[in-house]
């Protein structure tokens, strides 16, 4: 497989949410990265420290209901012991998120503390959300404020703006859009950021990336294609395989020829909508 995903994405509005992330993360006590616990690396945003400065942070892993259990359970570890606070949420369901408040109650305690010694006592706790698009940031903040105080849909690019949701318990959250990086280092981030749905797929070449989506999934999940897609999985190359799929379910254009493209995005939709099952591409390093 020769072709080339180039994937790079930084619209303008990404050079202004930036700009007022970081003007904002200075009223903020702390920072919360929601990150896809599908791509827990690809998910994470490497300028999220030159933005905020040194915030206390925890991170949030959500969309765990996809994501491969035993993997997510991995990553949790590995980000304790690398010294952060840890979440796993459904965002959608609801999951999880209702101990957001006590752990940022408990991430801040000196700082509660500071300020009631002084007796401060009503000074609001400030917590910025940050992500990729599409990751859950806003469906998150709704559950956590149990309303719908911010959009939240199926797409990437849905927050434009900041917006602050009052949970009216001396805790304020920061709505922010999602945010990716003007260059992806590893060609895999980008790949893995554009199967998750973190990347426009307009900007993106369809079959390539069915091609390269079919034979991570075969290299990491080899039961679950087979088992959805009744395909013989001895071939390395994305477009062989895809072409299997396309042929098994009969996707054809006229005069005979696969229709890749189709096959690509089915492919695309039922990894992202679950239907080969709860998967990660990600593991953690070994220590
Ligand atoms: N299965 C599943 N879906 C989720 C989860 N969290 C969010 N979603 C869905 O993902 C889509 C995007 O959610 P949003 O909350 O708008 O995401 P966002 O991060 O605010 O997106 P932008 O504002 O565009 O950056 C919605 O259709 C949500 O219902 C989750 O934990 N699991
Ligand atoms: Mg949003």
């Amino acid at each position: 497989m020769n072709e080339q995903l180039n994937i790079q994405w930084f619209p303008g509005h990404m050079v202004k949410a930036r700009r007022m992330i970081t003007e904002n993360s200075r009223l903020c006590d702390a920072v919360c990265e929601v990150i896809d616990a599908r791509i827990p690396y690809s998910s994470r945003n490497p300028e999220v420290p030159q933005l905020v400065g040194d915030k206390p942070r925890l991170i949030i892993m959500n969309r765990v209901d996809q994501a491969d259990p035993t993997v997510t359970a991995k990553w949790r570890e590995y980000f304790k012991s690398a010294g952060f606070y840890v979440m796993e949420t459904d965002a959608k369901s609801g999951k999880g998120t209702s101990s957001f408040q006590n752990t940022i109650r408990g991430i801040l305690k000196d700082k509660i503390k500071y300020y009631s010694d002084r007796g401060q006592t009503g000074r609001l706790l400030r917590v910025m959300i940050l992500g990729i698009p599409n990751v859950g940031k806003s469906s998150f903040i709704n559950r956590v404020a149990k309303r719908r105080a911010a959009e939240a849909s199926d797409r990437p690019g849905v927050t434009r703006g900041k917006q602050w949701i009052n949970l009216g318990s001396g805790i304020e959250m920061m709505d922010t859009p999602g945010l990716l990086w003007p260059k992806f280092e590893d060609k895999l981030v980008g790949e893995h950021l554009a199967f998750t749905g973190a990347v426009r797929d307009e900007i993106l070449d369809t079959e390539t990336l069915g091609a390269h989506l079919i034979k991570t999934l075969v290299q990491l999940y080899p039961n679950a294609v087979e088992a959805r897609y009744k395909i013989s999985l001895d071939s390395e190359d994305g477009f062989e395989l895809l072409s299997r799929a396309a042929r098994k379910r009969g996707f054809l254009i006229s005069g005979g020829e696969l229709d890749l493209e189709r096959m690509s995005n089915v492919l695309l939709d039922e990894f992202r909508v679950g239907k080969l099952g709860r998967l990660t591409l990600e593991v953690p390093p070994e220590e």
